[in-house]
Parts: structure tokens; C-alpha cells; sequence
């Protein structure tokens, strides 16, 4: 059978649970994923330094070639990566891959050094995202930023905080589209502190300073926090936990990031996010895949994946989460990591959005609960994959693996030659 028929067949399948497919088809190819432009070169960021710096506790494991080794080979390596993936895409770029000729300390970023991601983005057609980088840095280097004990280290990082929403601001501006800017801080301690009081005091008292900038327009750059359990050198005490972000974001109407990798291993986000909802207006979702501990994985599609999508399209709320991806594997090709965590995750908003979901919601209503149960069930094998390579194709992107000859072609041709 070819792929129309078989297309047409699935639709019928979906059709007899009230399923639109070809509704489902064009929704998921609307909604954007942002993708983490750090993936591209192991997160080692791309500013002029004049001492070594350090990782700050994240950390890529691997050293497959071909890394990107500054911005024109990551725009590269993104550009063959975009075109491998459906639907709508966006790049989130960090403040550690500002690109000038001399060195700009973190506190004097400007949106000058990004022009030429903005440059690019622009001759793509997508928009940009944005985050401070409170790491790999000397004054990063004990552990402490924004919560950081001494004043003046802190004023540094409240100087780079600032800075930084005027470039949110300015690339939203530029863009015609608003910026999310995501505030991720390592800040905590490797083991039993004396004090888990003041250092949250302290970052309640640094965000408050950096967000009381009235003259950054919050329709431009939409700040989102960022919770974290624990990392390497913050195993026993992290600053910016889920409670404290959350309850800091809701107090001060500030968006919550939520990543899948930051919960305590048996936990998952799915069954956060009608909580938060009720209360906030949107999330941000880092999409990632934890084994083990918050290792960054590459994103696939799983049951943990599915799960969160699920709960967005059984919520109806698709408009009021934003999409983000943060993994980086350094032991595999760089774009086949892009290609297959991306795909993944647009992949499960498909899956999602082919749920039979008022069938399921009505079934509850009436506790018709084994009918719910069963048809869950009968969900899962459903003929997704027919549905997926009609999107694939729509979106003008290779179907199934066909996508594995460019990579392979890619790397051959370009990632080789780089020593
Ligand atoms: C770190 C956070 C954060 C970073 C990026 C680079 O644990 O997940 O989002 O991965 O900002
Ligand atoms: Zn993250």
C-alpha cells in the first residue's frame, strides 16, 4: 500500500473515536519547539576569554567529532539539523555564545554580540530564544551566583541579569515575536549547608532587583525560572528548587520552567502541570530524558514524553505551554542527535493530539472506567505511524529513516574536516 492509502486508512481508524487527523496533523505542525543551540557544541559556548574557564556543573559526555567549534559551524550544524525536522522551529541561544572580537565580561553583554545569530534566524524565518549563563565563569566557580554571600559577586550577576533581558527584549523587538528568556542558576552546595535560609532570601532579593527594571517590555521578554534538584557540586542543597521557583514565579507573576530531567528520579512532570495551571498563566517546558540522574539524554519517544503531551492535550491547554529542548549528547553525531530528539518530541505532540480525548473524558464522566481503561489501551496501537510519515512528508522533510543519508552525507563531507 503506498502512504496515501495507508494515510487514508489510519485517518478512517481515528475518525471512528471522533479523531480529526488531519486537524491533529496541522496543529502539531504549527506549534514551535525551541531548540537549545547548546547541543551543537557540547554547551562550551562560543564568548572570547582571555583565562580558562570552567563547566560550572554542566557537563557533555562524549567526544564523538565534529563538535561545532563557533557560531558559524553551530548555525551550520543547526540549519542541516532544521531541515531534517517537521513543523515550526525556534533556537535558544545562551549568553555564553555571544560572538565579538575582544572580551565582553557576562555584565556587559549587549545584543550586539548576538547579531549574528539574529543575522541567521532572520534569513531562516524562525525567532529566537534566550538565557543568562550563571555558569562557566570565574565568579560562578564556588557555586554561588545570584545567592552568591558577597555583595559585589552577586551585583555582578544581577548586572548580567539585567543586561540580559535587554537583549530578550531587543531580539523579541527584532523578531516580531516575543522572546523567552529562561533563568537557570547553579546556585547551591555540595553538601550539608549551615544555612539554607539565606542564600534563598538572597536570590529572592537578587531576582527582585533585576525584574524591578520597569523599562524592559514584558511583552517582548517572557522571563521563566528554572528549578533544578540537584548537580554535580549541588548534590546536597540546590538555591532554585521546584518550590522555590514556583512559589517565587506565582508570587511575582513570573513564568515557571519546568524540565523534565530536575525532579527526583522516580518523579515525573506530567501530573504537575494541571497544578501550576490553575494558578499560572503558561509553563516552559525543557524537554529532556533523565537515566538514572539529570543526565540530558537525548529526548525519545517514551512513555515519560508521551505522558506530558497527553496531559496538555487532555487539558485543552496547547496554547499556554511553551516548548523548549535541553539534552546534549556528546557521544553521538551532534545533528542525529538534534534530528532524533526533536523528531521525538513532535512525535508525542502528534501522539498526543490523536488522543480520543472528549471520548475519554466523556467515558469518566459517566464511570464508565474499564471502557476508559480499554480504550487507553487500544490507543497505543493505533496506526500512529502512518499518520507521522503523512506529516513528515507534508512538512517536506525526509520520511522514517531516510533522514540517517544526510547525517551520514553531513558528516562526511563537513563534521570529518573539522580536527
Ligand atoms: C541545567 C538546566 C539548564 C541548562 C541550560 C544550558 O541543569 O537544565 O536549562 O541545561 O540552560
Ligand atoms: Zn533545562
Amino acid at each position: 500500500m503506498n502512504r496515501d492509502k495507508l494515510y487514508e486508512v489510519a485517518k478512517a481508524g481515528y475518525a471512528a473515536f471522533g479523531v480529526d487527523v488531519d486537524a491533529a496533523v496541522e496543529a502539531v505542525l504549527k506549534q514551535p519547539i525551541s531548540l537549545h543551540c547548546w547541543q551543537a557544541d557540547d554547551v562550551a559556548g562560543f564568548e572570547t576569554k582571555p583565562e580558562g574557564l570552567s563547566g560550572g556543573g554542566i557537563l557533555a559526555t562524549g567526544n564523538y567529532p565534529g563538535r561545532a567549534r563557533n557560531g558559524e559551524e553551530a548555525r551550520a550544524d543547526l540549519t542541516k539539523a532544521m531541515s531534517l525536522i517537521p513543523g515550526a522551529q525556534r533556537v535558544n541561544v545562551h549568553a555564553s555564545y555571544m560572538e565579538t572580537d575582544h572580551f565582553v565580561d557576562r555584565d556587559e553583554v549587549e545584543v550586539s554580540g548576538f547579531q549574528g545569530w539574529m543575522d541567521w534566524a532572520k534569513a531562516q524565518g524562525i525567532s529566537l530564544d534566550f538565557n543568562p549563563t550563571f555558569f562557566a565563569h570565574p565568579k560562578a566557580e564556588d557555586g554561588f551566583t545570584l545567592s552568591h554571600p558577597d555583595e559585589a559577586v552577586r551585583a555582578f550577576w544581577i548586572r548580567h541579569g539585567k543586561a540580559c533581558r535587554k537583549i530578550a527584549e531587543a531580539m523579541g523587538r527584532a523578531q516580531g515575536s516575543p522572546c523567552v528568556l529562561n533563568w537557570w542558576t547553579p546556585d547551591g552546595a555540595k553538601d550539608i549547608p549551615a544555612d539554607r535560609f539565606g542564600p534563598r532570601a538572597r536570590m529572592a532579593a537578587s531576582y527582585d532587583e533585576i525584574f524591578a527594571d520597569d523599562s524592559v517590555d514584558r511583552t517582548l521578554c517572557l522571563d521563566y525560572l528554572e528549578s533544578k534538584l540537584f548537580g554535580i557540586g549541588s548534590e546536597e542543597y540546590v538555591v532554585s528548587s521546584a518550590e522555590f521557583c514556583a512559589d517565587y514565579a506565582l508570587s511575582r507573576k513570573i513564568g515557571l520552567c519546568m524540565d523534565m530531567g530536575h525532579y527526583h528520579p522516580t518523579e515525573t512532570i506530567h501530573g504537575k502541570i494541571s497544578s501550576h495551571l490553575q494558578f499560572m498563566d503558561s509553563l516552559l517546558l525543557h524537554v529532556s530524558r533523565p537515566v538514572r540522574w539529570d543526565s540530558d539524554h537525548v529526548v525519545l519517544f517514551n512513555d515519560d514524553l508521551k505522558n506530558v503531551f497527553l496531559e496538555i492535550q487532555r487539558g485543552g491547554v496547547w496554547d499556554r505551554v511553551r516548548l523548549a529542548l535541553d539534552f546534549f549528547d556528546a557521544s553521538i553525531n551532534r545533528i542525529g542527535a538534534y534530528v532524533i530528539g526533536t523528531r521525538a518530541a513532535r512525535k508525542a505532540m502528534l501522539y498526543a493530539r490523536l488522543d480520543p480525548t472528549n471520548l475519554l473524558q466523556d467515558l469518566e464522566v459517566q464511570g464508565r472506567n474499564t471502557e476508559r481503561l480499554a480504550l487507553m489501551e487500544e490507543f497505543k496501537s493505533m496506526p500512529f505511524g502512518a499518520v507521522w510519515d503523512m506529516l513528515c512528508e507534508q512538512a517536506s522533510v525526509p520520511v522514517g529513516a531516510e533522514w540517517l543519508k544526510a547525517m551520514n552525507a553531513y558528516e562526511k563531507d563537513v563534521l570529518l574536516k573539522r580536527s
